[in-house]
């Protein structure tokens, strides 16, 4: 260790997993660029990471193919009854999960080392940050860590004696018996599996898998879901959402934050490029934001994390040249193809596919495969600071004044291309009801309808109906300084399956149409789901688009909505007695309107 550490906490802690887990070696991360550029040499010597030379300080490497995304089956909410975790949580006792998982720990980091690191999630020392410890046996996690977070030597001193921190055990499960040779990508079976969180304690166990939100316990684990627990607590919000500023020709700022379900393009849209002349849009954050109530009384917003962890396919100069730019240099990338020439390749890239790769399970690939070069959840994880366009505030300590909340889901029909909220409750109501049909992002059936309140149905720590209440009384507390709050859909398609709108910059049209509805200044039309513009409303100025498509995008079929109110009633009935009245109410209003 190059540092002290007197927090009794953490050195009490870190010597009880010692002993339990039994690694054969303990190292203290600084979190310098010479141990990351160590702990990488290490893995490219081990075959683990493959370095690309296309791109300065890049590396790619290859997860083994049972441990691709994020698991929900094996996430826990380990609260003390089943109905604090709620019904779209899964739920096992504390205790029995303890002593399942204490069994598997014992003995796991044998032949490894384990590494501390010690992080924060925000700005170090802003009154909105807290701070996390997580130990692993992964280095690929704590480069990935180092990226994500800010993590080291800093932490420890803003820690100091007797500070407290988020403890988040780790472990690929994967223990190497005596001269046993390691494999590329240590993981545990599925059944082994476990991403628990215990919200009381503000604790987090995971064991058995090395992949993203599993294993960098920083973001979805602690940032979400024990934050969604602690920020209900405390009254403030742990959210699922990127953070943007958009700037008009006059240079006004408008900060908006903005809820997608995983895979619905949050990355694209934080860091979009307007096609509106004068208009730019800077990035904050593109996955979660946490937002307190400022002595202003506005809600101010911080991205948590340091770094983008985003879906390598589909990303292109077309899509997010944004995205593109900042993969150019110190990024890992998981689960992409390699190049003959040694970069990176994915479906959906720009240019024709290579006449030859390796695909991501290390096979000899060319187009004429019918299986994808990389994994369609392939990620690269990079810097926030190598975003072109990121914004100067994004890591002021206070955060930036939020102005608008958009809700938004991949709906392929029946939801308006954007509707605004009468007010905060039915706005609510908009988050609560938000779906998407399913993508890559998680292991499961792709295409399927979900409905996925807020985005938060894998990531809320506790139950979902006193969530919703949490959202109504932060509603209470912010009175006429609220966000105003949107609803979105960009992936409206045709009967016949074309899509409806061009999406990406042009999205930068239905945003500018929100500013000016918090200026007061558009206009709107009144139907029973919300304001909707009308074409003349939104500024269409060189958009090529068919007038039909127009139609189609902003019309309100109250058959097809008659039918949406049915199948909100049957997912709201879940949440039984715990569920607000005041949501209820906004249904029965949504039906009354319908007629
Ligand atoms: O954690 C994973 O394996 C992929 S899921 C993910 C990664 C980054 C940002 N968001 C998500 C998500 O599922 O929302
Ligand atoms: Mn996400």
């Amino acid at each position: 260790m190059t540092y002290t550490v007197n927090n009794k906490k953490l050195n009490n802690w870190v010597g009880e997993v010692a002993r339990l887990c039994q690694p054969d070696s303990i190292y203290w991360c600084d979190g310098s660029k010479k141990e990351y550029d160590e702990l990488m040499a290490g893995m490219v010597a081990s075959g683990a990471a493959t370095p690309l030379k296309q791109r300065p300080d890049c590396y790619l490497f290859r997860s083994d193919p049972s441990d691709v995304a994020r698991t929900e089956e094996r996430t826990y909410i380990a609260t003390p009854t089943r109905d604090e975790a709620g019904p779209t949580n899964n739920w096992i006792d504390p205790n029995e999960l303890k002593t399942t998982m204490t069994a598997l720990y014992k003995g796991c980091m044998k032949g490894r080392r384990m590494y501390v690191i010690p992080f924060s999630m925000g700005p170090i020392r802003s009154p909105i940050a807290k701070i996390g410890v997580q130990l692993t046996d992964s280095p690929y996690v704590v480069c990935s860590m180092r990226i994500m977070t800010r993590m080291g030597e800093a932490v420890i001193g803003a820690l100091g004696v007797d500070g407290d921190f988020i403890p988040c055990l780790h472990s690929v499960g994967a223990p190497l018996a005596e001269g046993q040779k390691d494999v590329p990508w240590p993981c545990a079976p599925m059944e082994k599996k476990y991403v628990s969180h215990f919200p009381q304690e503000n604790l987090i166990w995971s064991f058995g898998s090395g992949y993203g939100g599993n294993a960098l316990l920083g973001k979805k684990c602690l940032a979400l879901r024990i934050a969604s627990a602690m920020a209900s607590r405390e009254g403030w919000m742990a959210e699922h959402m990127l953070i943007l500023r958009l700037k008009n020709p006059a240079g006004k700022q408008y900060h908006i934050a903005a809820a997608f379900p995983s895979a619905c393009g949050k990355t694209n849209l934080a860091m979009m490029v307007p096609t509106i002349p004068g208009w730019k849009c800077e990035t904050i954050g593109e996955d979660i934001a946490w937002m307190k109530i400022a002595p202003d009384g506005r809600l101010h917003a911080i991205n948590p994390e340091s770094g983008f962890f985003g879906v390598a396919p589909g990303t292109s100069y077309a899509s997010n040249p944004m995205a593109m730019e900042s993969v150019k240099k110190n990024t890992i990338f998981t689960n992409c193809a390699l190049t003959d020439d040694g970069d990176v390749w994915w479906e959906g890239m720009d240019g024709a596919p290579p006449a030859h790769a390796i695909d991501w399970k290390d096979g000899h690939w060319t187009p004429a495969n019918k299986t994808p070069a990389a994994h369609p959840n392939a990620r690269f994880t990079v810097p926030a600071s190598q975003c072109p366009v990121i914004c100067s505030d994004w890591e002021k300590p206070e955060g930036v004044p939020i102005d608008i909340f958009i809700f938004g889901g991949r709906r392929s029909n029946v939801v308006p291309l954007v509707t605004e909220a009468f007010d905060w409750d039915h706005g609510v109501f908009w988050g609560a009801t938000a779906a998407s049909e399913t993508t890559a992002a998680i292991v499961g059936e792709i295409g399927v309808l979900r409905r996925d309140p807020f985005a938060m149905t894998p990531f809320c720590g506790y139950n979902m109906a006193d969530y919703f209440r949490h959202w109504l009384e932060m509603g209470d507390r912010l009175g006429n300084k609220a966000p105003r709050i949107f609803y979105v859909d960009w992936f409206r398609k045709s009967p016949d399956g074309r899509w409806l709108w061009p999406g990406f910059g042009e999205n930068s049209r239905v945003l500018k149409w929100m500013c000016e509805r918090v200026e007061g200044r558009a206009g709107a039309k009144t139907t029973p789901i919300g304001y909707l513009p009308t074409e003349s409303d939104l500024d269409l100025t060189g958009l090529n688009i068919p007038e039909e498509n127009l139609k189609q995008l902003l019309e309100v079929d109250i058959d097809e909505w008659r039918a949406e109110a049915r199948s909100i009633e049957e997912f709201f009935a879940q949440f039984g007695a715990r569920f607000p009245e005041r949501l209820t109410r906004q249904l029965r209003n949504l039906e009354k309107r319908l007629g």
